[in-house]
C-alpha cells in the first residue's frame, strides 16, 4: 500500500470511528430522555382499581415511558415505602393514588426536596400545603354520591330503607359518595340509612357485611347503597342467598360503570351505577409531560361521569371499555 492510500483508508476509518461515536452518542442522549416514572398503585380490590392499572401501563408503553409499578395490597404504609423507593431511584416522576386521604406530607415534602413532580390520580388527599402535588385528577365523588340519591329518590318516590356499604374507611371516594348521598336523602324524610358499614371495596366485603346486616339492623331493607359495584354484585349474592330479589323486592345501586354491574343491570339484579371513569393513562401521562416541562396545572381536573340503569343498560353494554 502506498502512503497516499494508507492515509485515505485511515481518513475513511477516521471518518467511520467518528460518525460511529457521533450515532452512539445520540443514540445514548434518547435513551437518556426515556422517562421514568412510578406508579404507586392501591392494590387490586375491584375491577375498577384492574381497569385504571391497565389503563396506567397501556398508556405508559404506548410512549415509551419506563414504568415502575408498585401494588400496596390497599396499604398505606407500602404506598408510602414505594414512594420513598422511587424517589431513592431517581424517578424523572410519580403517579400515586392514594389509598387514604391523611397523612401524606412527610413523604410528599421528600419528593418536593427532590424535585420529583407528584401527579395525584383519583382519589385526592387532605392538606393544608397544595405545592405537595402538581395536580389532582379525578372523579367528583360528592357529586356521584349526590346522582345516586337523586336517582333512589325518584325510582322509590322517596321512600326507602337504606342498607350504605361504605368503601375503604378514610378513602376519599368512601367519605365523599357518603356525603354526597346523605345530602341528597335529606330532602325525603321517608328515605333513611337503616345501617353503614364499610365494605372496603371488595365483592366479598360486599357479601359479608350485606349478610350480617339482613339479620340484624338491615332486615327491613328495601335499597341497598353501595360505594362501588363491587360490593353491590357481592350485595346482590347475599340478598339471592336470603331468599330475596335484588332489582325487585331489594332496588340495588352502585358507583363505577363497570362491565359487570351493566351484565347484572341487563340480568335486571342491579338498578343503576353512577359512572366514575377509572381509564386515566392518558390524562395523567399529559400531566406528567406537562409538569416536567414547567407548565402550570390547574390543581384538579374532575372527570366526568354519567348515570346508567335498566333502561339504558342493554344499549350501553357493548360500548363498555372497562
Ligand atoms: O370507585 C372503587 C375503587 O378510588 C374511585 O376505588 C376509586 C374507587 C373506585 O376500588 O371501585
Amino acid at each position: 500500500m502506498n502512503t497516499r492510500s494508507f492515509l485515505t483508508k485511515l481518513g475513511a476509518t477516521s471518518i467511520a470511528i467518528a460518525s460511529f461515536t457521533v450515532a452512539s452518542l445520540i443514540s445514548l442522549h434518547a435513551a437518556d430522555k426515556k422517562l421514568t416514572v412510578g406508579f404507586a398503585q392501591v392494590g387490586a380490590e375491584s375491577a375498577w382499581r384492574t381497569a385504571e392499572t391497565e389503563s396506567i401501563k397501556s398508556e405508559a408503553s404506548k410512549r415509551g415511558v419506563n414504568l415502575k409499578f408498585s401494588d400496596a395490597q390497599g396499604k398505606q404504609e407500602n404506598q408510602i415505602k414505594a414512594v420513598r423507593a422511587f424517589i431513592a431511584q431517581g424517578v424523572d416522576a410519580i403517579i400515586l393514588a392514594p389509598v387514604v386521604e391523611t397523612g401524606w406530607e412527610p413523604v410528599l415534602r421528600e419528593a418536593r426536596r427532590a424535585k420529583i413532580p407528584v401527579v395525584l390520580v383519583d382519589r385526592g388527599i387532605k392538606t393544608a400545603d397544595e405545592s405537595l402535588f402538581a395536580t389532582l385528577i379525578a372523579s367528583d365523588f360528592v357529586a356521584e354520591g349526590r346522582m345516586a340519591a337523586e336517582w333512589l329518590a325518584k325510582k322509590t318516590g322517596g321512600k326507602a330503607s337504606i342498607i350504605e356499604l361504605q368503601g375503604t374507611p378514610g378513602a376519599a371516594p368512601a367519605i365523599d359518595r357518603k356525603k354526597g348521598f346523605e345530602a341528597g336523602i335529606k330532602a325525603h324524610h321517608e328515605m333513611k340509612i337503616i345501617a353503614s358499614q364499610s365494605g372496603d371495596f371488595r365483592r366479598s366485603g360486599g357479601k359479608e357485611v350485606t349478610e350480617a346486616l339482613l339479620k340484624g339492623s338491615g332486615a327491613s331493607v328495601t335499597a341497598v347503597y353501595a360505594h362501588n359495584d363491587d360490593m353491590a354484585l357481592g350485595a346482590i349474592q347475599a340478598l339471592e342467598e336470603a331468599g330475596k330479589k335484588p332489582g325487585t323486592d331489594v332496588i340495588v345501586l352502585s358507583i363505577d360503570g363497570v362491565k359487570g354491574a351493566f351484565e347484572a343491570m341487563v340480568a335486571a339484579k342491579l338498578n343503576c351505577t353512577v359512572e366514575c371513569n377509572p381509564l386515566l393513562g392518558p390524562m395523567a401521562f399529559d400531566a406528567v409531560e406537562k409538569a416536567l416541562k414547567g407548565e402550570k396545572l390547574p390543581k384538579k381536573t374532575v372527570v366526568q361521569d354519567r348515570v346508567f340503569d335498566s333502561n339504558s343498560a342493554a344499549a350501553e353494554l357493548p360500548n363498555r371499555r372497562y
